[in-house]
């Protein structure tokens, strides 16, 4: 790769020294990890976690790219989650404190949480789920998807939970991928102001013929479900009729605790298969240094949904498997108004806030009048994960949401990574707004060349993990050929993450996002995510999304949709376009100017707020826009062209 301009910034936040003095992580975590990796994960397994058998091999890679980390010891997940702090005197904690769209709430502690997940790890063998079953997990963001998740895992059943807002015809393929025996879903969930149905997405997979035996049917709203009377099972009946005692079953630390089905380049998603004890050391030791989780008196709120690892990680497995008290949310953010978050921060004095860049955007257009109105001075610790953050909304997200002074962390990982890999430690790092900066203690990245050399201080290239980490995905489910194919072939012995990123002259990381969103404009490799950073620096636009189209002059060329704030643009939007285009050629280079800009209403989205280049590619090289089934509202599209006809 061609070096590439250098990044906006080169202002640095240290964290206080207030803060830096009372912190999990100090600077001597990296020193502890850089003797002896290994040593230093079996640490960290052993500090972390309560092994039924302990184990006495640290890793063992002679299978590779398949590794076994801590292969002789066992445990049981959620007997690490749950059980042990109810045993170690912690029960009347609260664990989790729900807040339900509509204005219901819930607290439940760890003592009542055990209770419920052993119901319904009594009720699951009641139906015939046994250990190395599968069972597919469709729920809408309530305490019952936790309480599911750890049922399975105490069974040792794994999990495969599909997002809530995917049609029939998703989870029909993953159920199917998966050979599950059980589903587990609602009548529906609470989404914005309206109850949104679930089960009738779940009839509608399983007519098409499945292996499953029996859908357990959790009551959220209350409307109305079609009923199959012998397979489908009242959640609330089934677990009162369960004993509320169960004993967790220890499984070996290279059981299968669950698959997440991802996205990859092909059509086809794949099944990232995560094992046991390495992935809840990662989650664990992640969860603890990086948000800097004190469990007595933090209150953590991540706004993932568990449909996405962040939501296995950081939900439920991270803050359980540490004792916090967290806050789940059912619904979105700007239901009944634009502060809903705000007032849950408010509410529940919330002490750590984990969400994505796409949300810190909306919330920056919405306007700070609706943080202004909530106290937010219990925000300690604030993260951002799910694509690069640009180093505008990072401002803002610690000026309005932070006061002025937390920490931010830019969290860098992958489904396939099971926990975060990249980041500032909010204790010890100098904070680079829009940069991931550092591979965690027990980390190796590296950037490399397109002949595997690894990039000098200043160059940008393919990030790759160099050496096994415990959280590492393990396979692909049922497809180990395309695992291989996939990540380790592009640099053999070395885990490429399909990222490009650039290294400064500090040798600090910047992801520059997915390698296929990288362009190359007459020889020059151009990031998509720079290019919008620099749009989103400009007062005019709330957000901005860059594709490259096929150029008969440049190779490629730089084509920009973008969402103008309330009234920008209004009668003159002609001079704004140009003034647009400028402003990117004073910013990066005159090469990344924008071939076009156009102003859109809405930007494609996943679900995890991942925009959806090759949809916008599409328009701009004049075609039909393809499958757009996985977005997270497929009339954008509609709207988009409509928009653009005029
Ligand atoms: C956790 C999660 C993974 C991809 C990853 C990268 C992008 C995630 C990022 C980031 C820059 C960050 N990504 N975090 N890019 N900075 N802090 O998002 O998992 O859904 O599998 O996506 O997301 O492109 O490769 P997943």
């Amino acid at each position: 790769m061609s070096a590439q301009p250098e990044p906006h910034t080169a202002e640095t936040f240290p964290p206080s020294a207030d803060f830096a003095a009372q912190a999990n992580a100090t600077a001597d975590l990296y020193q502890a990890a850089e003797g002896d990796r290994e040593a230093f994960w079996a640490g960290q397994a052993r500090d972390l976690l309560d092994w039924a058998q302990p184990f006495t091999e640290t890793l063992d890679f002679s299978g590779a790219p398949v590794a076994r980390w801590f292969g002789d010891g066992r445990l049981n997940a959620a007997y690490n989650a749950v059980d042990r702090h109810v045993a170690a005197g912690l029960g009347d904690r609260v664990a989790i404190h729900f807040e339900g769209e509509p204005g219901d709430s819930q607290a439940l502690t760890y003592a009542e949480l055990q209770e419920r997940v052993s119901r319904a790890a009594n009720a699951l063998t009641e139906l015939g789920v046994a250990t190395g079953d599968r069972v597919a997990i469709y729920l809408p963001m309530i305490p019952e998807a936790v309480i599911a998740m750890l049922a399975c895992a105490r069974i040792g059943a794994p999990h495969s939970v599909i997002f809530g807002g995917f049609s029939a015809e998703a989870l029909y393929s993953r159920i199917v991928d998966a050979e599950a025996k059980v589903v587990i879903t609602a009548d529906g969930g609470y989404r914005r102001g309206k109850p949104s149905a679930l089960k009738p997405a779940v009839d509608d997979a399983l007519a098409k013929g499945t292996p499953v035996e029996h859908v357990l049917v959790v009551e959220r709203t209350g409307q109305e479900v079609s009923w199959t009377e012998g397979r489908d099972v009242r959640w609330n009946e089934a677990l009162e009729a369960a004993s509320p005692e169960h004993t967790p079953v220890d499984v070996e630390a290279e059981h299968p605790l669950f698959i997440l089905y991802t996205s990859g380049t092909t059509g086809k998603p794949k099944g990232i298969l995560h094992t046991t004890g390495g992935y809840l050391t990662q989650a664990a030791y992640t969860h603890r240094n990086v948000f800097d989780l004190k469990p007595e008196s933090d209150v953590y709120f991540c706004t993932a949904d568990i449909g996405w690892i962040t939501g296995h990680t950081y939900v439920t497995y991270g803050p359980l498997l540490n004792g916090a008290t967290q806050v789940i949310y059912e619904g979105t953010p700007d239901t009944p108004e634009k502060d809903r978050w705000w007032q849950i921060v408010a509410k529940y004095g919330v002490t750590i806030l984990y969400t994505a860049p796409t949300a810190i955007r909306a919330a920056m257009k919405w306007g700070e009048e609706f943080p202004a109105r909530n106290d937010l001075s219990s925000l300690r610790v604030l993260g951002s994960v799910g694509e690069p953050i640009n180093p505008e909304a990072w401002r803002w997200y610690r000026r309005v949401i932070g006061a002025g002074t937390t920490p931010v962390v830019d969290t860098w990982w992958q489904t396939e990574t099971g926990g975060i890999m990249i980041t500032p430690l909010p204790g010890v790092t100098a904070a680079k707004p829009g940069s991931a900066q550092r591979p965690l203690p027990g980390v190796s990245a590296e950037i490399l060349d397109d002949n595997g050399q690894p990039v000098p201080d200043g160059g940008s290239g393919y990030l790759v993990l160099t050496e096994p980490w415990p959280g590492m995905l393990r396979g692909i489910w049922g497809d180990m050929q395309r695992f291989t194919d996939t990540y380790w072939s592009r640099f053999p012995g070395r885990y490429f993450a399909g990222d490009g990123a650039r290294k400064d002259n500090d040798g600090d990381i910047w992801v520059l996002g997915r390698v296929d969103d990288v362009m190359n404009v007459s020889g020059h490799r151009l990031s998509t995510a720079e290019i919008e950073s620099a749009l989103v620096s400009h007062p005019a636009v709330a957000e901005a999304a860059v594709v490259g189209a096929t150029d008969e002059d440049t190779g490629q060329a730089v084509v920009a949709f973008v969402i103008l704030h309330g009234d920008a643009g209004k009668g003159e939007t002609e001079e704004l376009m140009a003034e647009l285009r400028g402003h990117v050629a004073k910013e990066i280079s005159p090469i990344a100017k924008p071939r076009s800009i156009q102003a859109v209403p809405e930007l494609p989205k996943t679900r995890s707020g991942k925009i959806m280049r090759r949809l916008l590619r599409d328009l701009a090289e004049g075609r039909e826009a393809g499958d757009a089934t996985t977005l997270a509202d497929t009339t954008v599209m509609e709207k988009i062209m409509q928009g653009l006809k005029r």
